[in-house]
């Protein structure tokens, strides 16, 4: 039950600020080793269906809308209908994002490509699609490197990939501030599939890498759930990290099995104790960004079926922001959370540097055997998550 309901309700509003990428819901199924198993669904109709299940905003790449290598009047004419789907349902455009990965000219990466004339090609559609970006008003324009990778590690000088894709994000930034536009970047890092290996694979190499831009500040990341776990990793501590260093500019929720090809899961759909922490983290954390569902329906889904998947993103969401509120309320909760020293370790340990505050550390006097005898009680408090998560 939502706090203050009679009924369990967990009917999204726009007010939630949930948005779905144009190739989510109506992914039509196809496969590395099957064709589509539905059809594609045209972007109005989309949109709309967007507003009936109470979403609020929408992602898109420029080939999702426009296609690709049409006249530039026809491309108009799609992005005006896009447009006004937009302005009749109130669905906002979260989130922009250059498709540099399906065309067989990427198949040798795009700004890291070999071939020269790829790479500013690359640039040169990103530019473009900022502008449309820019029409539209996504604050957000997210860079996922598909393609930006190798097979084989004798195909490219790792160095010169990452200096190659430095540039072109600092290019692509004095674009957007030469234009005037209000956008940010968001890289999403990943670590393999479609290529063996990816360049920028997890969140920790991308925010680093992020460190070594011209306009760095107007960079920050698109972590997905799937990818981080496919790398093995806690998407949990990523988005952690990302959030304290300023970089959550963007999220892609979904849900995978570790150690699998990437999956895409509808969200809350497997790792539900990681989700109910990564829910519970951005609720509390004050992150303001679009709730981005970056997912898709079983391939065996069809018509209506769709739908379900797209609702029960939401609805899961929903349901864990509950939990964490019933847990972070919990007094039993509170006091596990006294008795394993959580809010210790808030305390600063040494505060500044001064020459009175070391030789004070210096004269202190530790008992070694005291401070291993201490018991964290860690047991107690994660079955309380359990127990909350149960509904026990
Ligand atoms: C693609 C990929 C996603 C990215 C999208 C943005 S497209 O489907 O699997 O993780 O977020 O380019
Ligand atoms: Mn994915
Ligand atoms: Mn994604």
């Amino acid at each position: 039950m939502r706090q203050g309901d009679c009924v369990a309700d967990y009917t999204p509003t726009p007010e939630d600020r949930f948005a779905f990428g144009m190739w989510t819901i109506g992914h039509p199924g196809r496969d590395p080793f099957g064709d589509s198993t539905r059809p594609a669904i045209d972007p109005v109709d989309y949109v709309k269906g967007l507003a009936d299940i109470g979403a609020w905003g929408v992602s898109f790449h420029d080939d999702d809308l426009m296609t690709f290598g049409a006249p530039e009047s026809e491309r108009r004419a799609q992005l005006d209908r896009f447009k006004k789907a937009l302005d009749e349902t109130g669905i906002v455009c979260s989130m922009a994002t250059t498709n540099l990965f399906w065309h067989p000219l990427f198949k040798d990466g795009a700004f890291t490509s070999n071939d020269r004339d790829v790479r500013r090609y690359a640039i040169a559609k990103s530019m473009r699609n900022l502008d449309v970006a820019a029409e539209l008003g996504a604050p957000t324009y997210v860079f996922w490197g598909g393609r930006e990778g190798v097979e084989t590690a004798a195909s490219k000088e790792p160095q010169d990939a990452l200096e190659r894709y430095r540039e072109a994000l600092d290019f692509l930034a004095g674009y957007v501030k030469d234009k005037g536009y209000a956008i940010r970047f968001a890289i999403e890092p990943k670590p393999n599939e479609p290529r063996g290996d990816t360049f920028l694979p997890t969140v920790g190499h991308a925010l680093a890498f992020i460190e070594t831009l011209d306009n760095s500040e107007m960079v920050g990341l698109n972590p997905e759930v799937a990818h981080e776990t496919m790398a093995g990793l806690s998407f949990y501590q990523g988005v952690a990290q990302a959030l304290w260093q300023g970089k959550l500019f963007h999220i892609d929720l979904n849900d995978q099995k570790i150690g699998r090809y990437d999956q895409d899961l509808r969200f809350g759909s497997e790792g539900i104790k990681d989700d109910f922490f990564l829910v519970r983290l951005l609720e509390n954390s004050g992150y303001a960004g679009p709730k981005h569902f970056d997912a898709r329906p079983y391939r065996n889904e069809a018509g209506d079926g769709i739908w379900d998947f797209a609702r029960g993103c939401m609805r899961t969401y929903l349901i864990l922001k509950e939990k964490a509120k019933q847990f972070d309320a919990n007094p039993r909760v509170k006091q596990a959370f006294a008795d394993a020293g959580v809010p210790e370790l808030a305390q600063p340990t040494v505060g500044p540097y001064s020459t009175a505050s070391a030789d004070a550390l210096l004269s202190e006097k530790f008992d070694p055997e005291t401070l291993a005898s201490r018991g964290y009680r860690n047991e107690q408090l994660d079955q309380l998550v359990i127990d909350t998560i149960l509904g026990a």
